[in-house]
């Protein structure tokens, strides 16, 4: 029986997959490599240097930058999130996630955060959610990113529960892919085209609700 619910970050809880967005976008266009949304979409749910080596193979620019350097553009598109972020208050939570929360645990089903991301603490903190989660996976306790399951089954450990029995709510193509290869069911936020292979889509997070995830669920 089911007994978890892992959720992400960015994108699901808060929209601060925008601020990434924005954030790689600007260092891009600095590096002369432009990019589109549609290519955005592989960056959700990707660490800051794997992104990074993305956005620059997409320019062909991969060997112009030593190691130092690449961490240079990488703080510096950070440095630029950061100030993006800087005002983010619980009114940032996106429609519908609170009242998720709540029904989540007023069940008595365990909560959990997988979040590749290093600011993840501090998001978290300033929406005021992070009491609300049993536990919270970051940057810093795992090796692999998204979308290798190592987040989504570090989760489950610490929840004490079966991957089997765990619920994984993700907006990105890396987050789904995460969940699915951890052996959970996969909760998709966004597009069809870009989550296919999530176990139920939902466009936006208003349409999340505990009875109807649990209707898919069951199925
Ligand atoms: P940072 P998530 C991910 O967070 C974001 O989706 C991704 O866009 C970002 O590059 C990554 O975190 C690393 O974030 O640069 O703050 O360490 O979706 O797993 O919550
Ligand atoms: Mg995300």
């Amino acid at each position: 029986p089911l007994q978890a619910f892992i959720f992400d970050l960015d994108g699901v809880i808060t929209d601060t997959a925008e601020y990434h967005y924005l954030a790689w976008r600007a260092l891009g266009e600095e590096l002369g490599i432009p990019f589109t949304r549609e290519f955005n979409e592989e960056l959700k749910g990707v660490s800051r240097m794997d992104s990074l080596e993305k956005i620059l193979a997409l320019g062909s620019r991969e060997n112009d930058f030593s190691l130092i350097e690449k961490e240079a553009l990488a703080t510096k598109k950070n440095e630029h999130y950061v100030r993006l972020i800087a005002n983010i208050s619980p009114d940032d939570i996106l429609p519908g996630i609170k009242d998720l929360i709540t029904e989540i645990k007023e069940k008595g089903y365990r909560l959990g955060m997988a979040s590749v991301s290093k600011n993840a603490f501090t998001v978290m903190d300033s929406l005021g959610l992070k009491g609300e989660f049993d536990i919270i996976v970051d940057a810093a306790t795992i090796a692999k990113g998204k979308p290798d399951p190592e987040i989504f089954l570090t989760a489950a450990k610490l929840l004490n529960v079966d991957p089997s029995a765990c619920i994984g709510i993700e907006d990105a193509a890396a987050g789904v892919d995460s969940i699915k290869d951890a052996g959970m069911f996969a909760v998709g936020v966004g597009s069809e085209e870009s989550l296919a292979k999530a176990d139920i889509i939902y466009s936006s997070t208003e349409q999340l609700s505990l009875a109807n995830i649990m209707k898919a669920y069951q199925k």
